[in-house]
């Protein structure tokens, strides 16, 4: 029988010991009426109840001791924390400081650290540390792979029990900033800046402020046309800038702490500041100086590109597109802009080069966004945990200066000195029992929380973090699991499209093979195989998107000898009898990987039914399913990526294996 209406993933609070002695909770300069403070010593109580069958008591006595300090020495929404036997000192300058450290506490507690082990101090490495829902008002998510929303349903809004917990997990992980609504914003999602919906906003919103975290709204372009009855919605018009002041005016009096604007303009069919021949930064800067009397700010996403492209044109290149429409701009961008950058140039592929925008810019603020729902990398069917990657991602040298070069280093301000600086993650949520479709993707949601909070932590840190708290279960089998989320990104990629080429999956749906799907469509999104090779030419020779690098990057992606391998198809058309560094020749690289991510794919399945007996019956059944769809998904790909390449070659395995 099922108690609960959905899971509380890692804040399931297991025993993990029988010393049930009570806590007393002391503030010191903060007021437990604050509702974050609040909220904090609720979530403590919580944990206490679960780990130690313990509560919260006035008394003093035999109790251990929970004391909150204001420390104005401490960094903003950091914390510190100190054990010894008698209990914990947390100290913050701040309230989200004091939540986060509560969560930090609990995080130690969960792992069975003694109290007089406990001794953390933490400061985020980013400011913002954002969601973004791609949730519709009808309720359906687009590239949701975990149900349907739960803040929309039928074109209406709301708010229940469900959505504290939400808002809790959130907190839990440090994230302090929320986009509700997709950024394509369509019919009644237009509405949510007007009265039609601004109580229920600031409902959700009073729930996400006890919990520190700012709610967001995604816009649309045109609301001068579809709300204001305007002609146009140039950003340089008189009557349009009016229109988003009085509109900006309205919603933050209506929502006060409101964060702000996200913005997809001129992108894969939204109206944008093009159609009036004007720039990106005309769109921005005209929205920012209207929401700015409030503090408020505007985050424009640079994902815009051609995407009415005829496959037969070779000069016209996708990937360059960001860098091209957004760089001259570099210092033109009011204070209160931040361009919101995806981590490669062209769509969150298994693999591709870091976006050159990251760091082109210099005088610009710049957040990082990232997908954790797994649109292009198996649906949260497949495994796939993906904070390697996004590791990859930060830890880039960019060399856009002397030091502080990373990507870590641009989104965190520390390179320019900004404060307008963050990640932002397209979720993975929805309103499935385990909210994450595939009880393990969980590990992504979680991930990207710590990682936005401390760019420090490993991937490995994460996974075994996320595990111990998730699952009650022996350390064999913690490790277990860890390994198997560690190893799941190269599997994927190995049985997909090779070393950087991305792509090749089922047009529209994006998950299975389909070699041509996107070749001779619109998209941009081509590999340019024939029968004597493969990969897209971006050097100097092709279409010059390497030179968008700083160098040494630029020269080495211009070089196929000097090419990373796993990007040397992104960067260059390569003969199928190309000698990798391994020795292979590259058409035998395409077959033995697909082989070998096949047969790993079968041992991540095998490896969970190894844990059959240490985790809970229907978390296992949930998961077990999706191993088999993914075997059989792995197989799919593996057949048809090496028949189509073996078809078009003409060159046989050298092992000798079975190719279609
Ligand atoms: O990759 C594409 C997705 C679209 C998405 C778009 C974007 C929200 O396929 O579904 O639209 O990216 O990032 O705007």
């Amino acid at each position: 029988m099922k108690a609960q209406k959905w899971s509380q993933m890692w804040l399931g609070y297991h025993r993990v010991s029988k010393d049930n002695k009570n806590w007393k909770v002391i503030c010191n300069d903060f007021s437990k009426e604050d509702r974050v403070v609040n909220s904090a010593i609720a979530e403590f109580a919580k944990g206490i109840k679960g780990y130690f069958g313990a509560g919260i008591t006035e008394d003093d006595g035999d109790v251990y001791v929970l004391e909150i300090i204001k420390d104005t020495s401490i960094a903003n929404e950091g914390y510190s924390i100190k054990g010894e036997k008698s209990g914990v000192t947390l100290r913050a300058s701040d309230e989200n400081g004091v939540i986060y450290g509560v969560f930090a506490i609990l995080r130690k507690l969960g792992a069975r650290i003694r109290l007089e082990d406990i001794c953390e101090k933490a400061a985020p490495s980013n400011p913002l540390r954002m969601m973004n829902h791609w949730d519709n008002m009808d309720g359906s998510i687009e590239r949701g792979y975990s149900g349907e929303s739960f803040f929309f349903e039928n074109d209406d809004m709301y708010v229940d029990e469900r959505t504290v917990d939400y808002a809790r997990f959130m907190a839990s992980v440090g994230i302090n900033g929320i986009v509700i609504n997709n950024v394509n914003v369509k019919g009644a999602a237009t509405y949510l800046i007007t009265d039609r919906f601004f109580d229920k906003v600031k409902e959700l919103q009073d729930i996400f402020a006890d919990y520190g975290i700012k709610l967001y709204l995604s816009i649309n372009f045109a609301a001068p046309i579809e709300l204001g009855g305007l002609e146009v919605c140039d950003p340089l018009d008189e009557g349009v800038i009016a229109w988003w002041q009085a509109k900006s005016k309205e919603v933050f009096e209506k929502l006060p702490g409101f964060g702000g604007y996200l913005v997809k303009a001129d992108s894969e069919g939204r109206p944008g500041p093009f159609t009036y021949g004007r720039t990106q930064a005309d769109g921005a800067n005209m929205l920012a100086d209207a929401v700015a009397p409030y503090g408020g700010i505007i985050i424009w996403r640079c994902f815009v590109y051609n995407c009415t492209q005829d496959w037969r044109d070779y000069k016209t290149d996708r990937a360059r597109a960001g860098y091209d429409y957004f760089k001259d701009f570099d210092g033109e961008y009011h204070d209160n802009v931040i361009l919101q950058i995806k981590n490669g140039p062209m769509d969150f592929q298994i693999r591709e080069p870091i976006s050159p925008l990251l760091g082109g810019l210099t005088k610009t603020n710049q957040l990082l966004e990232v997908q954790i729902a797994q649109e292009y990398t198996g649906h949260q069917i497949d495994l796939c945990y993906l904070i390697p990657m996004f590791k990859e991602v930060l830890d880039f040298r960019t060399y856009c200066s002397e030091e502080n070069d990373t990507v870590a280093d641009i989104v965190s301000g520390r390179t320019m000195g900004n404060k307008l600086a963050g990640m932002a993650a397209v979720i993975n949520t929805g309103n499935d029992f385990n909210w994450t479709g595939n009880d393990l993707a969980a590990a992504n949601l979680y991930g990207f929380g710590r990682l936005a909070y401390n760019t420090e932590l490993s991937s490995e840190e994460i996974a075994r973090e996320w595990v111990a708290l998730t699952f009650d279960m022996d350390k064999a089998s913690e490790d277990k699991l860890t390994d198997m989320l560690l190893k799941s990104r190269e599997i994927y990629e190995k049985y997909t499209s090779p070393l950087g080429i991305g792509w090749m999956v089922t047009p529209h749906v994006h998950y299975g093979p389909s070699v041509d799907g996107y070749e001779y469509s619109r998209w941009g999104t081509y590999h340019r195989a024939d029968h004597k090779g493969i990969g897209v030419d971006r050097s100097d020779k092709g279409t010059g998107y390497a030179q968008q690098y700083y160098e040494p990057n630029a020269s080495a992606y211009n070089d196929p000898e000097k090419c990373p391998e796993e990007l040397l198809l992104f960067f260059h058309h390569i003969p199928y009898t190309w000698k990798l560094k391994s020795g292979q020749t590259l058409i035998q690289y395409i077959y033995d990987s697909h082989f070998e991510g096949e047969a790993e794919a079968e041992q991540l399945a095998a490896d969970w039914n190894s844990l059959k007996d240490v985790v809970d019956s229907e978390v296992f059944a949930r998961v077990a399913e999706r191993f088999e769809l993914q075997v059989a998904n792995a197989k799919e790909w593996r057949d048809q990526v090496n028949s189509y390449f073996f078809r078009k070659s003409d060159i046989a395995d050298e092992k000798g294996r079975k190719i279609y």
